[in-house]
């Protein structure tokens, strides 16, 4: 099948394909396709079909098997939200991390629609000594560091999988799914990195421990420094972040005129409360405005304050987030082994002349 490219997106990685978006892209309040970041951890599955069925077995009353289409007329919620992957902005981490060296446009933000998973358990039944759920993608390939073949698979504990808002999501935008975000049926968990929205649904199967997969015991966990008494622990709900899209990082801009500074700001906890812009390296930190703050639940809030700058010389412009559940940017990010959770304060620098 032939799948356009977009030459506007960057490559980290070709074989899987894994693509970021240049920042400026990121004003819409929905990201179309070719707009939308790209994370693979293996070769792209062969394609679903329309007879295509989601098997829900292991610790249930009854196992089912979901058609495609008999989940379209289920009844069905519509969510926008960030879609951000837990490596993103990995390339600030000092000392350097090794893994995909995102930038800062390994997000997104779109509309999902989708049955909540709790309308298919209430079908199947759930055994009282359920602990975990376990999604399994279409995906499969080689792990060298265990040597073993295995699908992307992972699990949420059972309470996140009954929450209302994770969904089986058969639409992305109003259409269905565009294939390589997860045609036809994906997870879709908000307010968690983007390693836990399993694309390609293929399964989903009850358990009464906790899940080991190499992608939820190896891979995205949080292994902080070797000297720190900190332990190492799963990477679950994203972080409270921000990035300034204007002016690009290393602009050269007038000094006597009045500038737009704007970005957007992002939790997976609550929502943003307070965007703060310092242009002296944080002595004076300025409120700024936030707006489509309301319909914002899991999605990105847009902020923007304006500067003149007091004359010819270079800046550094920061920004810091804050959110409803009082979780500020941190000067330094929690380093970490495998580069997760990037959210030091932004920082951008600029020339004036
Ligand atoms: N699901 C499957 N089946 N295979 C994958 O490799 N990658 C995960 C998640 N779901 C992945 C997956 C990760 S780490 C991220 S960040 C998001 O998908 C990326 O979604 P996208 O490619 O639609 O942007
Ligand atoms: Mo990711």
């Amino acid at each position: 099948m032939p799948y356009r490219v977009n030459p506007y997106l960057i490559t980290r990685s070709l074989h899987p394909e894994n693509q970021e978006t240049p920042i400026h892209f990121l004003r819409q309040p929905a990201i179309p396709e070719e707009y939308f970041f790209k994370r693979n951890h293996f070769f792209y599955p062969v394609p679903g079909q329309n007879s295509y069925q989601l098997q829900v077995k292991g610790k249930v009353t009854k196992s089912v098997n979901f058609h495609y289409d008999e989940l379209q007329r289920m009844p069905s919620r519509k969510l926008k939200m960030v879609l951000e992957c837990a490596g993103n902005k990995r390339s600030k981490f000092k000392p350097k991390v090794y893994g995909e060296q995102w930038e800062d446009g390994a997000i997104s933000q779109g509309e999902w629609q989708g049955i909540p998973l709790n309308t298919l358990l209430a079908v199947t039944g759930v055994d009282p000594d359920v602990r975990e759920v376990v999604f399994e993608g279409y995906d499969t390939g080689r792990r060298t560091d265990i040597n073993e073949v295995v699908p992307f698979a992972r699990s949420l504990p059972l309470q996140k999988a009954l929450h209302p808002d994770t969904l089986i999501a058969y639409k992305y935008n109003g259409k269905p799914i565009p294939f390589k975000h997860g045609f036809p049926l994906r997870l879709i968990v908000p307010g968690w990195y983007g390693m836990a929205s399993v694309k390609w649904l293929k399964t989903i199967t009850l358990i009464d421990e906790t899940f080991k997969g190499p992608f939820q015991t190896i891979d995205y966990v949080y292994y902080p420094d070797e000297n720190s008494s900190l332990k190492a622990y799963p990477v679950s709900i994203i972080n409270v972040n921000s990035i300034i899209q204007q002016p690009l990082d290393r602009s050269v801009i007038e000094q006597d005129a009045e500038h737009i500074i704007e970005g957007i700001a992002w939790t997976g906890k609550g929502d943003i409360k307070q965007v703060q812009v310092s242009f002296d390296k944080g002595k004076v930190w300025r409120e700024a405005i936030l707006t489509n703050t309301s319909s914002t639940a899991y999605g990105w809030t847009k902020w923007h304050i304006n500067w003149k700058p007091p004359e010819i010389g270079e800046y550094t412009i920061q920004a810091r987030a804050v959110d409803s559940a009082g979780r500020r940017q941190p000067e330094k990010a929690l380093w970490n082994k495998k580069g997760y959770g990037f959210n030091a304060v932004s920082e951008i620098n600029v020339k004036t002349e």
